[in-house]
């Protein structure tokens, strides 16, 4: 999992109300020492002194835990190389400059979208007090900005109006999730699978998030378990297919959430209802969805759905 360039810049504060994290689980790395020039006196910025820091990355660690796989966590490795850089970095007056530099690091650097929240403490234990003391530390808690997803669905078994309607209601009431628009519904030819399939009802939906890329599938695979989806054959009909599209612009080769969606920029069923909503969009690496409409060759087979609420467009 890694960002681009492009990647927004983490907020610090508050995440909104209605995205609450949930519970997170705990990474900690302790005692990551390196020699650091900051402090106010001249002194402390000439010689240097030894700066102390532990960070603990909040983060859902199931899927790695799950699989056994460090794609899905994050390094704690690369973490303290980045922490132990950044102490040897610059001149700051205050403690306060070099947690607040060593949290939106971890949480803005490329490699680390996986955490949402973190917890720095820098001790200083030598700072001139002017008295003997044990200690002076800091400790500063941030969170990663919320993240901007596309989440395309799918129906053509069963009562797919329902199917959709469902979808919306259970991903609109997910902890960590917020809906941000809705596209249309359109009634589309199926693409590719077996012959002889019945059409599909398509929409997509913008969601603003503070889960990670991988509790948003887990929260994907939930409306799907929801609405009995089966695995029966590959690109079948079936009662629900909810896929991740985009997390922000974070690009990922995992075999269970490829990112972008691998498909996705050729697909009029995905990107019709999207540029429905969201006519200036971007897909990352792949460019205006416009363009990309434009030219996907299932663009024939699309036709108004039957109106839903909840979807603005019907
Ligand atoms: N999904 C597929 C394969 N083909 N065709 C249409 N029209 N709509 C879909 O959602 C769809 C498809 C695999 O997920
Ligand atoms: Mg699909
Ligand atoms: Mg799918």
């Amino acid at each position: 999992m890694s960002t681009t360039a492009g990647h927004e810049p983490a907020q610090t504060g508050r995440a909104r109300p209605g995205l609450d994290h949930g519970s997170l689980d705990r990474i900690e790395v302790t005692g990551i020492r390196a020699w650091g020039r900051h402090g106010v006196l001249s002194q402390e910025k000439d010689l240097g002194q030894q700066f102390v820091v532990d960070v603990a990355l909040q983060l859902s660690t199931a899927p790695a835990g799950r699989s056994d796989a460090l794609s899905r966590t994050v390094n704690y490795a690369e973490v303290a190389a980045a922490v132990h850089e950044e102490i040897g970095t610059g001149s700051h007056d205050l403690v306060e400059t070099l947690a607040e530099r060593i949290a939106q690091r971890i949480l803005t650097d490329t490699g680390h979208p996986l955490v949402r929240r973190v917890e720095v403490r820098v001790h200083k234990p030598a700072a001139p007090v002017g008295l003997p003391v044990g200690d002076v530390a800091i400790t500063i808690t941030r969170d990663a900005a919320p993240v901007e997803a596309v989440l395309a669905l799918g129906t053509n078994l069963g009562d797919r109006e329902s199917h959709l309607a469902r979808a919306l209601e259970l991903l609109g009431t997910t902890d960590g999730i917020e809906i941000d628009w809705t596209g249309p519904v359109l009634e589309t030819a199926p693409v590719g699978g077996p012959e002889g399939q019945d059409a599909f009802l398509n929409s997509a939906i913008g969601v603003s998030t503070v889960l990670g890329p991988f509790s948003l599938l887990e929260a994907a695979h939930r409306a799907e378990r929801d609405a009995r989806r089966e695995r029966l054959v590959r690109w079948g009909p079936r009662t629900l297919d909810v896929d991740v599209i985009t997390y922000g612009e974070s690009t990922s080769e995992d075999e269970e959430l490829t990112l972008p969606h691998p498909r996705a920029h050729e697909r009029a069923f995905v990107l019709a209802p999207w540029h429905a909503a969201r006519p200036d969009a971007v897909l990352p690496g792949r460019g205006p969805i416009v363009a990309l409409l434009a030219e996907a060759t299932d663009r024939d087979g699309l036709r108004p759905g039957t109106p839903i609420p909840g979807f603005d467009f019907s």
